[in-house]
């Protein structure tokens, strides 16, 4: 059996060290966790009401999310898996981009190149998500190796859903990092589930944190839902990683509260009994009643703080959603310095056709040839 690192129940009491962090950095995480749930819902009301076309639910990951990622300095990477968006808005990607996205609109930097719920920030050293489950862990590995020849003070921290440990990306990417110490920590979210398949199902070893020893790599099992534990965790293995120490496996147990996507339907093949069991371990109102029991927080504080964020969100959605669509001529671009002419007929045509059936503006984008 691997134990399972704690700090708090999830009745909010302390059962571990409270990692030294000042009132104010304790509040803040709570600000980020609130800053996830908050778009999370907007988001999906949104796909709900066919306003945009798809959204990867993060409800009950957020201590996962927030408590990983606030570990990591600005100079650090993050690779995401399929879930971290709203910590890359922590880390400086600006909310308009990320809701730009969603709606995949002419503010979109991914040019619509990407579905939607799938973001990438350079400011923040954010690189983009890959809908083919596991390539993150090799690119990471590649670049914290890069970053270290280069002399360059970076940790990479690669994240990984529990379904992605059965990729062949995993076990590249951690055997990779441990022949040549990488500066870098995978951060393995067992959220219970890859899609309809449990993750009791995904493999036969002990333990995710026992996978690690086959390359060397030293794993540890962590409450997911406990933020405290999960910063204090993460933080000690990026100084680690940083100090040479070589790369560390952290699994975060915790649980996907809603559907794979907003295109799956989790009651078709899940224990409503197991979804309510974890409901009892809600990642924000544990920390709630930790803070508001420091007194940290004040009565009614997380409510104050949602309704802020909401109306922050409220007004970007209302901004993105008004904002032009991304011009299909950017099918076509960036690829070479100059439009070549066999694009730029198939293009004038594709153009054409899509006037005649009123889907685009005349002549938009068209090129002259
Ligand atoms: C190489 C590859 N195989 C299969 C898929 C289909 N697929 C998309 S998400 C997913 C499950 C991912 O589960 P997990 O790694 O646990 O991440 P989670 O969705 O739980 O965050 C699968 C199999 C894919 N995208 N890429
Ligand atoms: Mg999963």
């Amino acid at each position: 059996m691997v134990d399972v690192q704690r700090v708090l129940a999830a009745d909010g009491s302390v059962v571990g060290a409270v990692p030294d962090m000042s009132d104010c950095r304790l509040r803040e995480l709570l600000v980020h966790m609130l800053r996830v749930r908050c778009i999370d819902e907007r988001m999906l009301k949104l796909q709900r009401s066919g306003r945009i076309g798809f959204v990867g639910s993060t409800l009950g990951l957020e201590a996962a999310m927030i408590g990983s990622a606030a570990a990591l300095g600005p100079m650090d990477w993050m690779w995401s898996g399929l879930r971290e968006g709203a910590a890359a808005v922590m880390r400086g990607l600006p909310l308009d981009e990320y809701v730009a996205q969603m709606f995949c609109n002419s503010n979109d930097t991914a040019k619509g190149r990407q579905m939607c719920n799938h973001f990438q920030h350079a400011g923040s050293h954010y690189p983009s998500w890959s809908s083919g489950i596991g390539t993150q862990l090799t690119h990471g590995v590649g670049a914290a190796l890069a970053a270290h020849r280069r002399g360059l003070d970076e940790v990479h921290a690669i994240y990984c859903g529990d379904g992605a440990s059965s990729s062949n990306g995993f076990h590249s990417g951690l055997n990779f990092a441990g022949v040549w110490k990488a500066p870098c920590v995978f951060v393995l979210v067992d959220n219970g589930w890859a899609i309809s398949v449990s993750s009791r199902a995904q493999t036969a070893a002990e333990s995710y944190a026992a996978k690690g020893r086959a390359y060397g790599v030293p794993g540890v099992e962590v409450d997911g839902n406990d933020v405290l534990a999960v910063h204090g965790v993460t933080a000690e293995a990026v100084e680690t990683a940083r100090g040479g120490g070589g790369p560390s496996l952290i699994v975060l147990k915790t649980y996907r509260m809603l559907g794979h996507s907003s295109s799956d339907d989790p009651t078709r093949y899940r224990d409503p009994e197991e979804v309510a069991a974890w409901a009892e371990r809600d990642p924000i109102d544990r920390y709630e009643t930790f803070l508001l029991d420091r007194g940290v927080l004040e009565a009614g504080g997380r409510e104050r703080l949602a309704a802020a964020t909401l109306a922050e969100l409220d007004e970007v959605i209302r901004t993105q959603e008004a904002a032009a669509p991304m011009s299909t001529r950017t099918l076509v671009e960036d690829v070479y310095a100059e439009v070549p002419g066999h694009l730029r007929r198939q293009y004038n045509d594709f153009a054409r056709i899509q006037e005649s059936h009123g889907e685009a503006r005349p002549g938009e984008g068209a090129f002259p040839l």
